[in-house]
């Protein structure tokens, strides 16, 4: 181990929270197998050969978006741009119908800052899904988006989360985080919430008692420093509120967008993203290896270095393989459950919450 990880080891032996300058000296250090081996000591003591899975399936609805971040390959500015597309209420459903299978416990819908929608749109989708899918719990719509609804129909975030809980929102993604530093957001996405906006709609949120994930996105043009504090600020929330279930790091893919001249992470440099991040974060419960972004293998593999959940299924994912994942459009359960097992973990499907999942074999 190289000298200057053999204080955060002790520290982490002990159960100490690290700094921020810790977090900094792991991503300086090249020993990438002690700071993975760290990390998977912690996920261990949390969790065991546990890992998580489900069985999920992701709905865009539109891509029309408003905001016009450098990085992203899946929105398109206005209605009626080439790959533009809204779903109506019955397109929604006519889309889910075809790909639901009984079994499936959860939708994920995240979908662009569609300036041509009345509100209404929203509760309509979730009551559709709820009436017509009653299974599957609806994580659903980015603190990006929460804040949009409030800002464009004149609502707080409390008026908004009620209406939609009532039509049968049941928690938040973790999406729209990117990097809090109002120095990346300024570059890279810069017309939509802010940081402390992001954070205000998730702290609402689990006010409200809904549960909630969180992300980073990493590898655009972010410091080592700003991604740990990125991390600081989702585990002071997590200190105040107790709600978020799951970090999920995003690695930043450069195809189909803006960024194209920036070349995304090595699969070193995910591994230590997941590592750090599961060893700053001791108070989120899970980190997720979402094999979409990382790509079955370093998913895997991110699973020995503090990753303790796979994501799920997914079926024809849209934000990253428009933008360059070679990821396959879905994973099968027992393709999961292989994975996890020759890893040498034990898979246990899950619900959208971290509840067990028995499945007669
Ligand atoms: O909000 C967009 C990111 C997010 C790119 O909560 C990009 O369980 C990298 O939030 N390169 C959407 N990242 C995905 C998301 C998510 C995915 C899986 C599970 C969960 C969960 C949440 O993807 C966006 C943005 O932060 N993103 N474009 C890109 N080119």
């Amino acid at each position: 181990m190289t000298p200057s990880l053999v204080p955060i080891r002790e520290k982490v032996e002990a159960g100490k929270r690290l700094s921020a300058a810790d977090g900094e000296a792991l991503f300086a250090s090249p020993d990438l197998l002690s700071i993975a081996q760290m990390a998977h000591g912690v996920r261990l003591k949390k969790h065991g050969l546990t890992t998580y899975y489900n069985w999920n399936l992701h709905l865009n609805s539109t891509n029309v978006c408003e905001a016009n971040c450098l990085f992203c390959s899946f929105a398109r500015l206005k209605t009626g741009m080439s790959q533009a597309f809204t779903m109506s209420i019955e397109d929604a459903e006519r889309w889910i119908r075809e790909r639901y299978r009984p079994g499936m416990t959860e939708i994920h819908i995240v979908n662009g800052l569609n300036p041509d929608l009345d509100f209404d749109y929203y509760p309509s989708l979730l009551r559709m899904i709820r009436r017509e899918f009653p299974e599957l719990h609806i994580k659903a719509f980015t603190a990006v988006e929460i804040h949009y609804f409030a800002k464009k129909y004149g609502l707080s975030y409390a008026e908004v989360l009620s209406v939609l809980r009532d039509a049968g929102l049941g928690s938040l993604p973790g999406g729209g985080a990117e990097i809090f530093a109002e120095r990346v957001r300024r570059k890279i996405c810069r017309d939509k919430a802010s940081a402390d906006e992001w954070l205000a709609v998730h702290r609402a949120a689990h006010g409200a008692g809904l549960k909630s994930n969180c992300t980073m996105l990493y590898g655009t043009i972010e410091s080592p420093a700003e991604r740990i504090d990125h991390l600081i600020r989702l585990r002071s929330l997590q200190d105040e509120t107790g709600g978020f279930q799951v970090f999920i790091p995003l690695a930043f893919h450069n195809e189909g967008n803006r960024m194209e001249r920036v070349p995304p992470p090595t699969a070193v440099d995910d591994l230590r993203v997941i590592a750090i991040s599961r060893l700053m974060l001791d108070n989120i419960p899970h980190i997720k290896a979402y094999w979409v972004m990382l790509g079955v293998k370093t998913a895997q593999t991110a699973l020995l270095c503090g990753a303790n959940d796979m994501d799920g299924t997914v079926t024809e994912e849209k934000v990253y393989h428009m933008a360059g994942s070679h990821s396959p459009d879905a994973l099968g359960l027992s393709e999961i459950r292989r994975l996890i097992t020759s890893a040498g973990l034990s898979p246990q499907e899950r619900t959208t919450t971290y509840g067990t999942v028995h499945r007669a074999a």
